[in-house]
């Protein structure tokens, strides 16, 4: 057996299905030919960047790690991005670069130091070598899954992966975060029996462990707010009475958090919050299945491992909850408001969403771009289970809605999946509607068109600059669509759009609609969001 096998091997038991990428003219071949032989499919993208979005969420819907395959020098810094949504976003990533051989008299062309470039944002950058690559690939397979999952760079030469395999026998470990102390429990036991009025705040970290269910119960015992983030979405059904609003880190939700006594932040990544100071002086019991978050304000107790053990632990403490059914009901409805678009002329992102949301299956999957839409995008869209509505948050990058759209087309093909997306963050992955057509991805993509970076429009007309770099003439998404092999359609900001609406989600490929919306109300929804 030579490297590539061996490494295919690998990818096998840990239960990769697919691998992704633009293929460089080294080791990639290699590990194509390798994969062909074990049955995984190589899925060529246009840019490693999408083909790196695409594998993480692979990762995330599968638990599987997602696998990048790139040429040397450009290949391999062009999925910085993807990588940096891996690392963000904690998705278990390999991504494998060819390398030139070592110690070969040849000039150095296309080659600079990767693996500076990759530290920050990888667990582990290795190159592999002959006699120990198997082991090394096997080791570093194991540690993008462990606590906290994310990406790592593995550099293989072309001699080196057709070289034999050696031995992979590789005592594994996976590492536990410590078990949680026990001042921390008493601490946490005795915060909570002294609470009336906690509100659970839910966050990414659900979504990987059982999480979900253990929530649900301990936020139906307490009986209080429960906001989810974005990356926790439907962790606990939007449609929950309980459910108040996403925590996204904005000035509206700090009211909201402010009317409790005890902020219970569970397995919340800081990274998914807006840059924004932590308003809401209200005590802090956290729970975290690892140690050293970087909290907004110093937890008054840290629970540490399994959030669903965490949760056990501090079940039964606590009284009755004095928040009163209707009182949370008011806070829905009083951060609804806030969400809400003051007008518009013709479509707006509501009317579409509404609209989008109307004509879709139940359990239609969601993918968001990043950009001034995806704020009431998130808003209407009602998840009920987590990873039905996937976005990039922690890095939260633009042109991720359609490579995410593609990953779960491929991993549940018969669930009909939509992604939202602007002009501008479309525009940066174009190209990846021809990867979905030759796929038949049974997929459909709306595009939120407003001829403009409109997150960004708004902030430079609020320092009252002029609009430079921000807006630009409307680009025909239908027409390269159609030029791509998908269904599409123009629709006009007045033009009806319910019927292209069915067509495109009955379609068996890929379609898309392109529909010019009013950006006018965008200024003041997020001003009454985000202050
Ligand atoms: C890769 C990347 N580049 C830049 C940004 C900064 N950014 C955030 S939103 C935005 C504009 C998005 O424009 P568009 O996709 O058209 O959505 P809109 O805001 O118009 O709804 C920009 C440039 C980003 N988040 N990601
Ligand atoms: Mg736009």
């Amino acid at each position: 057996m030579n490297l590539s096998e061996a490494m295919i091997a690998t990818l096998t038991s840990v239960g990769v299905k697919y691998i992704f990428g633009v293929p460089g003219g080294g080791s990639s071949l290699d590990l194509i030919a390798a994969a062909d032989k074990a049955d995984i499919p190589f899925i060529l993208f246009r840019g490693e960047t999408s083909a790196a979005l695409a594998a993480s969420v692979v990762a995330e819907l599968t638990g599987a790690p997602g696998v990048v395959l790139t040429a040397i020098g450009p290949g391999a810094a062009s999925a910085v991005n993807g990588v940096a949504y891996a690392s963000l976003e904690r998705a278990p990533l390999l991504l494998i670069c060819d390398a030139r051989e070592v110690g070969q008299r040849v000039p150095p062309h296309q080659v600079f130091d990767l693996q500076a470039m990759y530290r920050p944002i990888a667990k582990a950058c290795v190159r592999l070598t002959p006699k120990t690559g198997s082991r090394q690939f096997a080791e570093l397979a194991a540690l993008v899954q462990q606590t906290p999952e994310g990406p790592a760079l593995v550099e293989l030469s072309a001699a080196v992966a057709s070289g034999s395999a050696g031995s992979n026998s590789v005592a594994t470990e996976i590492s536990h975060v410590d078990d949680c102390d026990r001042g921390a429990a008493e601490n946490a036991l005795e915060l909570l029996a002294a609470s009336k009025r906690p509100i659970l705040l839910v966050g990414l970290q659900a979504v990987r462990s059982s999480g979900g269910k253990p929530m649900l119960r301990l936020g139906e015992r307490l009986g209080c707010p429960i906001m989810t983030t974005y990356k926790a979405k439907g962790v606990i059904s939007d449609s929950h009475p309980q459910v108040i609003a996403h925590l996204t880190g904005a000035d509206s939700e700090a009211a909201a958090i402010r009317r409790a006594d005890l902020v219970l932040w569970a397995g919340v990544e800081p990274v998914e919050l807006i840059p924004a100071p932590w308003q809401p002086e209200v005590p802090l019991l956290a729970l975290s299945d690892r140690p050293g978050l970087q909290y907004p304000a110093t937890p008054h107790a840290e629970l540490l491992g399994p959030l669903a053990e965490s949760i056990d632990l501090i079940f039964n403490a606590g009284g009755s909850s004095a928040w009163l059914i209707e009182e949370i009901a008011d806070l829905r409805d009083e951060l609804k408001q806030r969400l809400r678009l003051p007008g518009g002329e013709g479509h707006t992102v509501e009317s579409v969403v509404d609209a989008v949301i109307k004509a879709a299956p139940s359990d239609t999957r969601f993918t968001v771009d990043a950009g001034a839409h995806m704020l009431s995008v998130m808003a209407r869209i009602q998840a009920r289970e987590s990873l039905q509505v996937l976005k990039s948050t922690g890095l939260s990058t633009m042109g991720f809605a359609l490579p995410a759209a593609i990953g779960s087309a491929l991993v549940d093909p018969s669930r009909r999946v939509v992604a939202f997306t602007g002009d501008g963050g479309l525009l940066m992955c174009l190209a990846e509607l021809s990867t979905a057509a030759r796929l038949g991805c049974r997929l459909t993509v709306i595009v939120v068109n407003d001829a403009a970076l409109s997150l960004i429009d708004i902030k430079q007309q609020r320092r009252q600059h002029r609009p430079i770099g921000v807006r630009y003439p409307a680009v025909d998404f239908a027409a390269t669509a159609i030029g791509q092999g998908c269904l599409a359609w123009k629709v006009g900001r007045k033009d009806p759009l319910e019927t292209f609406l069915v067509e495109a989600l009955a379609h068996e490929g890929p379609s898309l609609i392109d529909i010019r919306v009013d950006p006018s109300p965008y200024g003041e929804q997020l001003a009454a969001l985000r202050g």
